[in-house]
């Protein structure tokens, strides 16, 4: 059983926070039908989608993946890089104490959950404008008794390793080479995202199919040539928000809770 933790797009989406992206202007209701259509392609797929209670006067709430790193042992609440976000964990931590043991990531360190890609045991973390050393050295250290390697990985040109790199099969990665090395990932295969679609690496691999943007056929007709199940989902107004698939969801497998 899989449930997808989301959360509703904020009437003040427009004040997002923007790194890579010049701010254009934002149609909030197209937005809040993208996620809608987001949330059933993730109970199409199989999941249950619960929603963590509204946050309407932060802008970025929508984002829940950059809030927590859950496993199947523990969740990580995180400590946002933007300080604008960080308002946004409480509510996500009293959801997920529900399915999870809780730790946190403390000041001064910083890290987004849209950083951090688990591949197996193996937990790559990108080094990025928003998660820093101190933050990567204590998930490291909160992660190594649970017997996973944690591997720090350089991120340019882009908001967070998972914009990067995702996992889409069993080890086959989708990447942006220009954003992070795929050599780093070896011995998995890295699939290259069409030239013509540099933020399409953001892929969600769930319940045996990929969601990706719609707004990236040219990179989904790659992931259909390799034998995966593709399901697209439009996600153009969250783009502009610098968002993706991954991020608008925090994925909890609920068969793996402790008795
Ligand atoms: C931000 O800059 O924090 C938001 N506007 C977008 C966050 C996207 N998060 C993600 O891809 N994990």
């Amino acid at each position: 059983m899989l449930v997808a933790l989301t959360r509703a797009v904020s009437p003040t989406l427009a004040e997002c926070e923007l790194t890579h992206a010049a701010r254009q202007p934002m149609d909030v209701a197209r937005a809040v039908a993208e996620h809608a259509a987001y949330e059933d392609a993730l109970r199409g797929v199989g999941a249950r989608v619960v929603r963590i209670p509204p946050a309407p006067e932060l802008p970025d709430a929508v984002f829940v993946e950059d809030t927590a790193v859950v496993l199947d042992e523990i969740a990580v609440i995180t400590r946002p890089g933007a300080s604008s976000r960080r308002a946004e964990t409480a509510a996500v931590a009293t959801m997920l104490s529900r399915y999870r043991t809780l730790r946190s990531i403390a000041e001064p360190g910083t890290l987004d959950g849209g950083d951090v890609l688990r591949v197996g045991r193996t937990v790559y973390v990108g080094r990025s404008s928003r998660t820093d050393g101190a933050g990567i050295a204590q998930l490291t250290i909160l992660l190594e008794d649970l017997d996973y390697r944690v591997v720090p990985v350089e991120v340019t040109g882009c908001l967070h390793l998972k914009s990067a790199v995702t996992e889409v099969g069993d080890g086959l990665l989708l990447a942006n080479p220009r954003w992070v090395r795929p050599e780093t990932f070896a011995p998995l295969e890295v699939l290259p995202v069409s030239d013509a679609e540099p933020g399409a690496a953001n892929a969600l691999r769930l319940g045996g199919a990929v969601i990706v943007p719609a707004h990236h056929p040219l990179t989904a007709r790659r992931l259909e040539d390799a034998g995966l199940r593709v399901v697209p989902a439009p996600a153009g107004e969250l783009a502009k928000a610098e968002g993706g698939v991954t991020c608008c969801s925090l994925i909890v497998p609920t068969d793996s809770l402790a008795a």
